[in-house]
């Protein structure tokens, strides 16, 4: 008997991840685009907004990013930001369209004094009707914990590549670091949202590792975004190649299959895509973008131009903000 393809499964092994990137690419668009049809509404797409809620001069050393103290790319640093200040952010956010808003801190890892100030954040941000989401570093358990009863949805923590891979881009954080705060995060209750970066000089194999790797965690992640390499200059990968846009679309196919019920998220590069490519990605799999002219550090397709895609695509929004908690405020 022949396996239903849009099962969950979590036996993945490497070999059958790189076989599906090996397929000819319409048969892999086509096997992603029918999996995608039996979960979900291919026409509804959700929109997501960043706000990084604290900047740059982070103790880490990802070879990608805009924020480490350890490289120089002319970013100012600043203190996190007051409570109100980041509501208000929210509140246009969703007068704006979205239905998720994800606050990120340039962080090695959450320090327990902060944790009052991130609480009260995430409980005005839900307060507004938004799903909230953050990206803080890493979590001890009781952390993960107090999120959680602040309100907190989601959690966004990647492993951004293959283990083998992995020690060419960061040496600061081991794969594991990340797996534990994962596992803190699921077992608080908190849904996972967790990807990575193409485009970072990795191969095709390596690709394949970081979706078997997400594919065989305890619980697929419930978001998994896939980024394309934003190159930022004064960092080790500031001069990369932007990856293949076929490649790229190989690699949200093939985690759509593997990772079948996952909202998808067409994440960071968007600038540098075709209306085209993304259409290509929305047909692959992809069900999920940031919305607004600002990532955490980068620049991001403005509004309207994301609102005229949406128009000529046919698509709409997937979710709504709570109407209740929207009208309460
Ligand atoms: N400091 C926290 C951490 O890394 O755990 C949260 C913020 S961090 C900026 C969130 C994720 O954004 C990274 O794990 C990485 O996958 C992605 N990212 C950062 N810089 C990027 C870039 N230049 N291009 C594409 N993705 C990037
Ligand atoms: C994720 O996977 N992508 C977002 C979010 N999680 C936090 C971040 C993209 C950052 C792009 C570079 C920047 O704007 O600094
Ligand atoms: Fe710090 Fe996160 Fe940037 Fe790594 S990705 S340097 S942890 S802000």
């Amino acid at each position: 008997m022949t396996r239903d393809l849009a099962l969950p499964r979590h036996d993945w092994t490497l070999a059958e991840v790189e076989a599906l990137f090996d397929l000819p690419f319409t048969e892999l668009v086509f096997q992603a685009a029918a999996v995608h049809r039996r979960w979900f509404d291919p026409a509804e797409v959700q929109r997501s907004q960043l706000l990084s809620v604290k900047t740059g001069g982070c103790a880490e050393d990802c070879g990608y990013c805009s924020q480490s103290a350890h490289f120089d790319t002319g970013l100012a640093a600043s203190k996190l930001m007051q409570v109100d200040a980041v509501v208000a952010e929210a509140r246009a956010a969703r007068d704006g369209g979205a239905q998720r808003f994800c606050m990120g801190a340039a962080w090695r890892e959450l320090k327990d004094r902060d944790l009052p100030q991130l609480s009260a954040m995430i409980s005005g941000v839900k307060a507004l009707g938004l799903e909230t989401c953050a990206t803080l570093g890493m979590l001890t358990q009781q952390q993960a914990d107090a999120l959680k009863t602040a309100g907190l949805d989601y959690y966004n923590h990647n492993l951004d590549t293959g283990p083998e891979y992995y020690g060419q881009v960061v040496t600061t954080r081991t794969y594991q670091d990340r797996l534990d705060t994962l596992s803190a995060v699921r077992n608080a209750g908190v849904n996972v949202c967790c990807g990575g970066i193409v485009g970072m000089g990795e191969t095709r194999r390596d690709r394949a590792s970081l979706l078997h790797s997400l594919a065989t965690l305890p619980e697929h992640p419930d978001s998994l975004p896939v980024n394309a390499l934003v190159p930022i200059k004064g960092t080790p990968l500031g001069e990369s190649e932007l990856i293949d846009g076929l490649e790229f679309v190989r690699t949200v196919a093939v985690a759509r299959l593997v990772c079948p019920k996952a909202v998808v998220r067409l994440s960071a590069g968007r600038e540098g895509m075709s209306r085209e490519l993304q259409a290509l990605c929305f047909l692959a799999g992809a069900n999920s973008i940031f919305v607004g002219s600002r990532l955490l550090t980068t620049s991001n397709p403005e509004v309207d131009a994301d609102d005229r895609l949406f128009a000529d695509l046919g698509l709409r929004p997937m979710g709504t903000v709570d109407a209740k908690l929207a009208a309460a405020e």
